[in-house]
């Protein structure tokens, strides 16, 4: 099957290449397309830059452009949930955007007309998942990400994202990318691994466990890709 992978940032996808050792790579659009055969399955990889917008059009690319037929995230995010830790992953079983404000028309926050406030992501790639953290004895949460061009560093901001729509984790690209996969109906997942806890320190511990952090969930989606099936 032909998979897209995609993280925001460099360090995301880095640990994926280096896994692969082999991929070529093509320019487009102002991102580069790294392609590999794993695992009997076509791959295209790529960081779209960080936020919604860049990330909505990567997704879309690689689609529309690349013909993926599932497109897999990989990434960190800042832990909203008290039991999420530094270092341990998430699987969204939605999403949604907690910068949409249209709420002067008397729409619920998150809200655009024709969507909705939540993105569902696969039921079938999300079992996988599962099974998968079992087999490897890991811990792997389920729950709702909120997506938005903030990088959230106040508590004040992190708990009214957790109050109005009940949020586990918080990031800046996860339900873009699931609007554009639902608007091709293409299944998706998305995987995070906590990098800071979207508080007053948030930027110094994100600077500290990007790298692992990103590790963790990049290895995790790997294996991911070994067990699905054609
Ligand atoms: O792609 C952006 C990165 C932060 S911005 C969203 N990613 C990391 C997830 C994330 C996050 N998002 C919002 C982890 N913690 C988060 C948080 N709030 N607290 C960035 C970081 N470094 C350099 C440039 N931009």
């Amino acid at each position: 099957m032909k998979i897209a992978i995609m993280g925001a940032m460099r360090e995301e996808i880095e640990p994926i290449l280096n896994t692969l050792g082999e991929y070529t790579s093509e320019e487009y659009a102002g991102n580069v397309f790294y392609r590999a055969e794993y695992a009997g399955h076509e791959l295209v990889i790529a960081y779209s830059k960080i936020g919604k917008v860049f990330s909505a059009i990567t997704a879309s690319i690689m689609l529309e452009r690349y013909g993926a037929k599932a497109l897999l995230f990989s990434g960190v995010a800042g832990g909203i949930s008290k039991d999420l830790k530094i270092g341990d992953l998430i699987m969204a079983s939605a999403l949604c955007q907690h910068d949409v404000d249209i709420t002067a028309f008397g729409h619920p926050d998150g809200f655009i007309p024709e969507s909705s406030v939540m993105i569902q992501s696969d039921d079938d790639l999300r079992s996988l998942a599962s099974e998968i953290a079992v087999d490897m004895g890991i811990d792997l949460y389920e729950g709702i990400i909120a997506t938005g061009d903030q990088f959230v560093a106040s508590s004040e901001r992190k708990s009214w994202i957790e109050k109005t729509f009940h949020a586990d984790a918080l990031e800046m690209e996860g339900a873009s990318v699931a609007c554009a996969c639902h608007s091709f109906g293409v299944p998706f997942f998305v995987l995070r691994a906590i990098s800071d806890t979207a508080d007053g320190s948030a930027d110094i511990d994100f600077d500290v466990f990007l790298q692992s952090s990103a590790q963790v969930s990049a290895k995790f989606i790997l294996e991911m890709v070994k067990r699905l099936g054609d």
